[in-house]
Order: C-alpha cells, then structure tokens, then sequence
C-alpha cells in the first residue's frame, strides 16, 4: 500500500498519532502536499462521511476521524501555506452557532494565511455577537463564517443582520460558506460571497480586499 493510502486507512481508524507520522513520511517522499491534504486526509474523511451516511460507523468514529485529520494538518500546513511578505488585511473567522464541525474552517484559515491574511479563529458554535466584537476589537477587513449544518446556516443571516442592527454592516466583507450553504442563500441572507472551498474563498477574500 502506498503513503497516501495509508493516510487514508489510518484516518478512517481514527489513528491520530500515525497519521501524523505518515503525513510526515509522505512529505519525506517528495509527496505533493495537495496530494497528501486531498487524497489522504480528505479522502478518508469522505470515505467516513459515506459510513456515517448509511449508518455504518456513528457519531464517535466520526470524532476521532476527525481528530486524526486535524492532526495531519498540523503537519502539512507549513507546506500548504507559504505566507507572503506583505499582509494582505485582517480575516475573523469561525464556524456559526449551533455548530462544531471544524475541519473546512481550519482549512479555510488555513489558505487565508497562506495569501498573506491576519487570521483571528474565533472557533466553532460561534454566536453573532463574538463575530462583531472580534471583527471590531481586530478592526478587520473580512468575517468569514463556516456552517455544515442545514440547522446552522441561517445562524450565518442573524450575524448579518446584527451587523446591521448595530450600523457596522458596511465597514465588513462577509464571506460564507460550507457544504449546504449556495450562491442563493448567500443572497437571501445579504452576504457579500460565497465560495465553495478554501481555496477559492481566500483568493476571492484577497481579491475583494484589494478592490475595496
Ligand atoms: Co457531522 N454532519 N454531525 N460531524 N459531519 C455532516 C455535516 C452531515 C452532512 C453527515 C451526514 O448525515 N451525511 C450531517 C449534516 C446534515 C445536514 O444538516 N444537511 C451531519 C450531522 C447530522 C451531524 C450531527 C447532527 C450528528 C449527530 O449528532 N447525530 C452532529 C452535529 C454536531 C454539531 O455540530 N452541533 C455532527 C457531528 C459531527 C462530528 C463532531 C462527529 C464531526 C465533526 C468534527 C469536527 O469538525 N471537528 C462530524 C463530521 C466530521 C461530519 C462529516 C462526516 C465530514 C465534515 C468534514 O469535515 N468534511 C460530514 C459529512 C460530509 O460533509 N460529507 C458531516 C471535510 C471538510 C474539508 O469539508 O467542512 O465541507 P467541509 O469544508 C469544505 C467546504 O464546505 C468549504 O471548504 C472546505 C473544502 O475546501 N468551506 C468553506 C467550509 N467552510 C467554508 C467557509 C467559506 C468558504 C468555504 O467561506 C467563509
């Protein structure tokens, strides 16, 4: 079996401590990163995301899947992120209320940071009012708000609208994003953009800054 595959079969185990390892022995290999992130980690997380689906494995395989992948990250974030010289501006971000799904707001701090973004992570089952007084304590330029949960999303309007509420609407780029969230929804609820990946959000992110 390969690294890659390996990463993949450890993760599922929910194996923190080897995946860890592996991902370090891919990047030994000369391993492209994207691989690693994209074939070994997530790839094992979707393979878990199909079990959880049919009820083959349950909340606390999910967990420690979860756990494993956030474990690898840590390793393979100083190669996915190659932060510029310049700062680019000032990104609060964090996963709505409600909600404790972490992984693809990890990854969009993540590629944040590596086009040249201060990151503030305010973490997960985050409410309203954290999101306006972070943006506000860090003056940023961005909020960016992450829901995976159907019952989460419309946690992402009622940050808005307390941005508006309060008179500071204007003075943020509200990007959301997750897997059940869409262009649409982003409209009904008055947000700036929606992305569907980390990638696309932080060059969206540094591009809508730039305009600004
Ligand atoms: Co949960 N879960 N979960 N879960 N979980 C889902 C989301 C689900 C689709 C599984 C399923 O039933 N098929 C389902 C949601 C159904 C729905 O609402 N439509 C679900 C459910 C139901 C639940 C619970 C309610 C289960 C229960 O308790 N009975 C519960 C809720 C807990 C809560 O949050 N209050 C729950 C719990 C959990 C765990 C804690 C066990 C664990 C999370 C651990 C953690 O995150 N630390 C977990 C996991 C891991 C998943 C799945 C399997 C994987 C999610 C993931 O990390 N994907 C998921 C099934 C699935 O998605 N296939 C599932 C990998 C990640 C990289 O993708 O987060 O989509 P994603 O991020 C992507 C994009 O969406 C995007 O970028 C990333 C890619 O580059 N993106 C953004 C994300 N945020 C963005 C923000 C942006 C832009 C792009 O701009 C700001």
């Amino acid at each position: 079996m390969s690294t890659i595959q390996d990463i993949s079969t450890f993760l599922q185990k929910g194996r923190a401590k080897n995946v860890k390892a592996l991902v370090q022995q891919a990047l030994d290999e000369n391993e492209d990163p994207k691989v690693i992130l994209n074939e070994g980690l997530l790839g094992g997380m979707v393979i878990i995301g199909e079990k959880f689906k049919n009820n083959e494995v349950f909340v606390p395989e999910v967990l420690v899947a979860a756990r494993a992948l956030n474990a690898g990250l840590t390793i393979l974030e100083p190669k996915l992120v190659e932060v510029g010289n310049e700062p680019v501006g000032k990104v609060v971000i964090g996963t709505v209320k409600g909600d404790l799904h972490d992984i693809g707001k990890n990854l969009v701090a993540m590629m944040l940071k590596g086009v040249g973004f201060e990151v503030t992570d305010v973490g997960v089952d985050v409410p309203p009012e954290t999101f306006l007084e972070k943006a506000e304590e860090v003056n940023a330029d961005v909020i960016c708000m992450s829901a995976l949960l159907t019952t989460t999303m419309p946690n992402m309007g009622a940050t808005i609208e307390l941005l508006q509420e309060k008179g500071v609407r204007d003075n943020y780029i509200v990007m959301v994003g997750g897997a059940p969230v869409n262009e649409k929804f982003a409209e009904q609820i008055g947000a700036d953009y929606y992305t569907p990946d980390a990638a696309t959000c932080a060059e969206v992110a540094k591009k809508a800054v730039q305009e600004k």
